[in-house]
């Protein structure tokens, strides 16, 4: 069997308070999924919401380890100075979807 490394998720960056800052971020796999959503209203790191609905380490189940990977992927951008609305295309070399 040969598994493929690595996925692409594209992150959709929002600043819905119109701070200047990116507060949520929607995660979507290639075909245009949902994968996740993030908030972090003050844009500080401190996640306020994680929500993640499909399996994106490629165990086929859907658990804390999803939301580990979508949380660290979140905070890199949450944390990234100068990030504006718009659409990211990511490569995650330990991710797999299920
Ligand atoms: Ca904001
Ligand atoms: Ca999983």
């Amino acid at each position: 069997m040969v598994e493929e490394k690595g996925v692409y998720i594209y992150a959709n960056l929002l600043d819905l308070n119109e701070d200047g800052k990116i507060d949520m971020i929607s995660f979507l796999d290639p075909q245009g999924r949902g994968i996740a959503v993030a908030v972090d209203r003050a844009s500080d790191g401190d996640m306020d919401h994680i929500h993640v609905f499909q399996d994106v380490t490629g165990d086929g189940k859907l658990d804390m380890d999803d939301t580990r990977l979508i949380e660290r992927e979140a905070l890199k951008l949450f944390r990234q100075e100068g990030l504006e609305e718009g659409q990211l295309k990511l490569f995650v070399e330990d991710g797999a979807y299920g």
